[in-house]
């Protein structure tokens, strides 16, 4: 069974936003993922983020590939457009749609398989070109769907269920984001909401390619002894730089942070991303010393999550292009067909 609508009952004095929704208008049907996955946590981060940036739904596209991972779109907004692709082609149909319609907010929802093998090369083109999305990739470092083969980021050494050893050398999706100039770099856990609500929510207010690398363990196949994407492994081994607020600029400031530890981010829409870091030396606004930074922590066996960088003043693809910047869909008869005289002096421009 794949869809199991949700009942709509809740209780009448639930917390409303400025437009009306409860936190249940952000969800989706019932999950039918295995009890525990950690998928369906990240799923209840992306509906809290939406609620609580009091996002319309029907502005928000939610795009994804195949795997367990990339079931989850049906659990959570479920009021907004979807499409399930392919196995790794989502980013290739997400920029179609980011380009002939920029006034929707996108995310892209994928897993280690789907983006690390199949979709690499999408993957990679996605973020050099910086189409305007959040992407998401829930990492278990299996290929859940199709019952535990390793996949692509699962480390050297990683044991299977069955007690296989993983030979291959791992995929890093974030070191690749920051070679190939994604403008907002993440790394979170799906047991930490604490970090990973505020890193979805200041990725959906970054005008960029933003991307999330989020730990997401698999119970079923990858959460054993000798696994490097199990529960335990990963809260043993975590080392977050910093942790994160995001201020939508309606918002009063609550909090506030030891002075000296407190970094503030403006993104291009007045929002702020406010940024308490743990490691004084760690630098989020220059990709060398994150790159170098992050591999020097990976081979002293640690996971660094947090922001790891970010571009407040990044560029994406329509700005790239300079493309129309009302929807294809909104656009009148003649400005679609301009009519022969345009076509005419277009012609004569090539000659
Ligand atoms: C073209 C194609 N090749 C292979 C498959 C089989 N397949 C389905 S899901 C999957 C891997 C999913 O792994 P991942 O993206 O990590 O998602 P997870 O299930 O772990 O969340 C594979 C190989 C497919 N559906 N389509
Ligand atoms: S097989 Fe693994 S990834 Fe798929 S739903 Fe079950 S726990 Fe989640
Ligand atoms: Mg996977």
């Amino acid at each position: 069974m794949t869809f199991l609508t949700k009942p709509k009952l809740h209780h009448p004095e639930l917390h409303k936003n400025s437009l009306g929704y409860t936190r249940r208008d952000y969800e989706g049907a019932i999950s039918t993922l295995c009890a525990g996955c950690g998928h369906d946590s990240i799923s209840a981060a992306i509906i809290k983020a939406c609620f609580e940036l009091e996002l319309p739904p029907h502005r928000i596209a939610k795009l994804s590939g195949i795997g367990c991972s990339s079931k989850t779109p049906t659990y959570f907004l479920g009021a907004s457009h979807g499409f399930n692709s392919v196995h790794g082609r989502m980013p290739s149909v997400l920029t179609g749609a980011n380009l002939a319609n920029r006034d929707l907010i996108y995310l892209g929802v994928s897993g280690d398989g789907d983006s690390a093998s199949i979709g690499l090369g999408q993957f990679a083109h996605a973020m050099r070109r910086g189409v305007n999305m959040v992407y998401i990739v829930e990492n278990n470092g299996v290929y859940g769907l199709t019952k535990g083969q390793f996949s692509a980021t699962s480390d050297k050494g990683a044991k299977s269920k069955r007690g296989i050893v993983n030979t291959d050398e791992p995929i890093d999706l974030v070191g690749l984001a920051l070679q190939l100039g994604a403008t907002y770099i993440g790394r979170s856990f799906s047991g930490d909401k604490a970090q990973l609500v505020p890193l979805i929510e200041g990725a959906l207010r970054h005008k960029g390619a933003a991307f999330i690398d989020c730990i997401s363990p698999c119970v079923a196949f990858n959460n054993h002894d000798g696994s490097t994407k199990s529960f335990d492994y990963v809260r043993e081994h975590n080392a977050a730089v910093n942790y994160l607020d995001v201020i939508t600029g309606r918002n009063e400031i609550t909090v506030d942070y030891a002075p000296g530890t407190l970094e503030t981010v403006t993104q291009h829409d007045g929002s702020t991303l406010r940024l308490r870091k743990l490691h004084p030396e760690y630098d989020m606004y220059d990709r060398t010393s994150a790159m170098t930074y992050m591999q020097q922590r990976h081979a002293a066996g640690e996971i660094v999550t947090g922001l790891l960088f970010v571009d407040p003043n990044p560029i994406d693809l329509h700005e790239h292009l300079n493309t129309s910047e009302a929807p294809l869909n909104a656009l009148p008869q003649d400005r679609l067909v301009p009519g022969n005289a345009e076509l005419a002096k277009l012609n004569a421009r090539m000659r």
